[in-house]
């Protein structure tokens, strides 16, 4: 009877152990883990060395940040060992690994390491050997505990990918001092250029459902690179988001990164006092409004006592803004700035301005914040986009990077891919980032970089920052696109520090990510190493800029615009006739390029001295212009657009190398993406090809091959040949 009665529960218990691992399976290499994934090390010598090494973790304190780490220790090695690590409270043995700071822990208060650590600062660590209690021990040492805590993630990375850590002795410390993410999240959930599904903020279950798991792995990922901020709604913001409700919401959010040291901060609207209590003006001079700001401010802390500030989106693209008001940008950022310094919040206020009445786009930035220089409060950063329009695959650096002397800054990149095929393309774009920092400005002669800058080293800025556009979603893989994960990965990277390699960085992921066989390296580094270039080579060649369909940004639509929008159309980027192409943005154009210091001047002023992937940038040149291959620019033109196409079917076959060398989910997945991606490059360019062709009545180069349709094919296309983006919708009809 007995063994009867038992035996459906130990069937029944039977059954549910092989669901957990069916459902485990399932989930398996489904990307949700992004470079978090600890699994067994593979190399058995290397795992035995590590578990001699690290036999057992030492926490004396237990601080929610410190617990954290400790988990994080205790989950990753157990995963990369395979084996079990315990915890003791004191150095037990050999084999210890110690964490904490000198406050927390008395084995690292006796190592003495304080002008190490205070060479590292607030938010550095320090990853060494030492002998504690007649024995080596790994050390993870830091003045706070979030310093800690990145030193565990960082320790965790050096496993990960493998490295030896027998004579480790590392001392880091961030680059930059502000390493934010952006989310262009709307209320609704809907994401603004997010291709990876909804907003991970589920707002009509929050604050009651703040122990989403997703919310604390999102907290991880993101400490793990040591980013220390996030503005987690959309610059296009929605007043609410300053309402009692909202705040509740936001400040549960608050609560779940704080320990991971990562700050909350808000995107606000300018006009917020006319939208939430009908004032008729919003002007930041008038006391009214200042006070109005002031107590929303209090009302903010009140709900997060830790709040990091506002960023904001002014005057651009139909946005409210001091200027509605006759004020300027430092007047209105100061207003808020003033209402933030009593809780030492910080307002990032954008240089991203454009109106469509202006004359030269790219000068706009400069020619409205290079006067105001100096004039805003020590608690703004005024925040610039890598380039001087728009997230483009490949632009000049902006020039306000350097010119903005007495003004804090912080640089503005896109990971998520609205002008880089959405989650349908592979672009790793560290390279783009790399270009980015390590342009050098020449603000105060040669090597003032736009890393070094942002360092704090060429200035004397009071606060620096790095931001990114992240805009992950409800996808399993937060992403979309696996590889979009790497440009997240970059960018917390290189926020850290601005002087690693674009390479170096796609090889640890990738052996996080993938694996550290070389089986698996060698094809996915040719990959990552040549996806930006061949995004740009199959968009936008030469120094070709937005040519992409109005809206959307997915596809190519380089002719004049039909619809009668008065904004730009692609015309006013490329200005192709019969005669040549390209912006003249020298003296005999907008004259665009007197923005830069004399050393980009006086390059970009002349066709010879410029550098032909920026070419069209700055140049009208005729067709017949020889480039530096000896063919004509026409020429050269269909040239690169064939080379991107090569580049992405060169992208396929290694792909295709890896089949039983990584998991078969993203295997099959990336190889459909690909599939894509070649089907869009073949696309844009004959587009783009048909278009000029149809200009400048010339022939293709022999051997390029003809457009596979006429021009009136791709022009009828440009509305419906798109993944929609919930924020445009399809037009009607389609
Ligand atoms: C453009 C995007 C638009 C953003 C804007 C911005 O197309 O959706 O609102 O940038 O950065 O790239 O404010």
């Amino acid at each position: 009877m007995r063994q009867l009665t038992r035996a459906p529960k130990y069937v029944a218990l039977l059954a549910s152990v092989m669901l957990t691992l069916l459902c485990f399976n399932t989930h398996a290499e489904d990307g949700y883990r992004m470079w978090l994934r600890y699994d067994a090390i593979s190399n058995d010598q290397l795992k035995q060395q590590y578990r001699n090494q690290l036999q057992q973790l030492v926490v004396n304190d237990q601080s929610p940040t410190l617990s954290i780490a400790q988990a994080e220790l205790t989950r990753g090695l157990s995963g990369l060992l395979s084996k079990q690590i315990p915890n003791h409270p004191s150095p037990n043995g050999a084999g210890n690994l110690i964490i904490g700071t000198p406050a927390s822990s008395a084995a690292i208060a006796q190592l003495k390491l304080n002008d190490a650590l205070t060479a590292v600062g607030p938010e550095g660590f320090i990853i060494t050997r030492a002998n504690v209690a007649g024995h080596q021990a790994t050390i993870i040492a830091a003045n706070n505990d979030t310093g800690v805590l990145y030193g565990a993630f960082h320790l965790l990375r050096l496993l990960q990918t493998n490295t030896d850590i027998s004579n480790v002795a590392l001392h880091s410390a961030p680059s930059v001092e502000h390493r934010v993410v952006n989310h262009w999240d709307n209320l609704n959930r809907i994401v603004e250029r997010g291709y990876a599904g909804l907003s991970l903020w589920e707002w009509g279950n929050l604050p009651e459902y703040k122990n989403n798991p997703r919310y604390v792995d999102y907290a991880r990922i993101n400490a793990s690179l040591g980013i220390n901020g996030t503005v987690i709604n959309n610059v296009n913001a929605d007043a609410r988001i300053l309402t009692e409700p909202f705040l509740e919401k936001a400040a549960a959010l608050a609560e779940v990164f704080r320990p991971y040291g990562i700050k909350l901060y808000l995107s606000v609207k300018f006009n917020s006092p006319m939208l939430l209590d009908d004032f008729d003006s919003a002007d930041p001079l008038d006391p009214k409004v200042q006070k109005w700001w002031r107590e929303r401010v209090k009302k903010v802390y009140q709900y997060i006592p830790d709040f990091g500030g506002f960023l904001v989106k002014a005057n651009s693209e139909g946005q409210p803004g001091p200027q509605d008001f006759g004020r300027n940008h430092a007047e209105g950022a100061n207003m808020l700035a003033d209402a933030l310094a009593p809780y030492n919040g910080l307002v990032f206020w954008r240089a991203f301005v454009y109106a469509p009445e202006q004359g030269d786009r790219f000068r706009e930035a400069y020619d409205e914040f290079k006067p105001l220089d100096g004039k805003f409060r020590d608690n703004v950063i005024v925040q610039i986009k890598n380039g001087p329009i728009d997230f483009q695959p490949r632009e000049p650096f902006s020039p306000l990077f350097g010119a903005l002397q007495k003004t804090n800054i912080a640089l503005e990149l896109q990971v998520s891919q609205e002008y880089f095929g959405f989650s349908n393309h592979l672009a790793y774009q560290g390279p783009l980032f790399e270009e980015a920092l390590d342009t050098d400005t020449y603000a105060q002669g040669a090597g003032s970089t736009i890393g070094k800058i942002l360092a704090g080293k060429v200035f004397d800025y009071k606060h620096t920052g790095m931001a990114a556009v992240i805009n992950p979603g409800t996808d399993r893989n937060w992403t979309g696109h696996t590889f979009v994960q790497s440009s997240w990965y970059a960018f917390g990277r290189l926020a850290w520090d601005v002087e690693l390699s674009s390479v170096a960085i796609a090889d640890e992921w990738t052996r996080m990510t993938f694996s550290n066989a070389d089986s698996v390296r060698s094809p996915i580094a040719d990959i990552m190493a040549i996806s930006r270039e061949a995004g740009v080579n199959y968009r936008m060649p030469l120094g070709l800029t937005h040519l992409y369909a109005q809206g959307h940004h997915y596809g190519p639509a380089p002719w004049h615009d039909t619809s009668g929008r008065p904004d730009w159309t692609a015309y006013y980027y490329h200005q192709a006739d019969k005669d040549g192409i390209g912006y003249d943005r020298t003296a005999s154009g907008s004259s665009a390029i007197e923005q830069y210091y004399p050393h980009w001047a006086k390059q970009f002023a002349k066709p010879e001295t410029t550098p032909e992937n920026l070419m069209l940038w700055f140049h009208h040149l005729p067709w017949s212009q020889p480039m530096n291959s000896g063919r004509s620019l026409w020429h050269e033109l269909v040239h690169k657009y064939d080379t991107g196409i090569a580049q992405v079917r060169q992208m396929q076959s290694q792909w295709q190398s890896l089949e039983n060398h990584i998991d078969p989910e993203r295997f099959a997945q990336i190889t459909a993406q690909l599939q894509v991606q070649l089907r869009d490059a073949i696309y844009w360019r004959d587009a783009c090809i048909s278009y000029f062709s149809s200009i400048n009545g010339l022939a293709l180069p022999k051997g390029s091959p003809a457009p596979a349709h006429p021009l009136q094919y791709y022009k009828a296309q440009e509305s419906v040949r798109y993944v929609p983006d919930p924020w445009y919708p399809i037009p009607s009809g389609h």
